[in-house]
């Protein structure tokens, strides 16, 4: 069976490393991880470009295949690995599923600006932009209505790339205090409770502690 290498970014911090690494978890296939550090003035992408091209990760290997970009990535894993149903079966809820997970990858920057992700730190609110609460409030909007039409533990029922998409901001929303509506603070919840949510959280909580992240 193939054996995949993920090589990601500082733990504590890479939004764009966490989701991949859901995917990748939720497949069954062996894997190991590789942390590049970043913020490290220069060195980080010196690192990084030793194995993608595009200077950035996330960064997959398997096969002499080298993937870039986390939604690439997904996407790769739910083609190379059908029964691990990262998609939804049916068509119009793959359809939108497909739209959530887009509008995550190429939206939202002032929540992205204003609340980066900090993986298991508690941080004060910073004073938010009118963009950043409108970035909020259309994020909980997706979140509601997704799960009170599927009615699922998660966003299209049984856990996606959606969902995927979305566990950097459930963390987001935790580090800085956003206050949810119930279905949303459940499923936030239920995120958090993944086995592999918790595994980069011990990971983070070591970068943290080491002075790294
Ligand atoms: N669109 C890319 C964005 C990846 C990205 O921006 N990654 C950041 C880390 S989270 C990075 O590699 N930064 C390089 C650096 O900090 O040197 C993706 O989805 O993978």
């Amino acid at each position: 069976m193939t054996s995949y290498t993920l090589i990601v970014g500082t733990q504590n911090w890479s939004s764009w490393s966490l989701r991949p690494a859901l995917a990748l978890a939720a497949c069954g296939a062996p894997y190991q991880i590789k942390v590049i550090r970043l913020r490290q003035q220069g060195l980080s992408t010196e690192a990084i470009l030793k194995h993608s091209p595009a200077g950035r990760v996330p960064v997959l290997q398997f096969d002499g295949v080298t993937v870039w970009d986390s939604l690439a990535i997904c996407e790769t894993l739910a083609e190379r690995h059908p029964d691990a149903g990262l998609w939804p079966d049916d068509a119009g809820t793959r359809a939108i599923a497909r739209a959530y997970a887009a509008e995550m990858h190429s939206g939202f920057p002032d929540l992205r600006d204003q609340m980066p992700m900090d993986f298991v730190r508690r941080l004060p609110m910073p004073e938010l932009r009118d963009n950043t609460k409108r970035n909020i409030a259309r994020v909980i909007e997706t979140w509601e209505s997704a799960l009170a039409k599927h009615g699922g533990e998660f966003l299209f029922g049984r856990f996606s790339i959606a969902d995927c998409m979305y566990a950097p901001v459930v963390s987001r929303f935790t580090t800085y205090g956003v206050t949810l509506p119930s279905a949303s603070q459940k499923y936030a919840e239920r995120i958090w409770a993944l086995p592999a949510m918790q595994t980069w959280k011990k990971a983070s909580q070591k970068e943290v502690d080491r002075g790294e992240g």
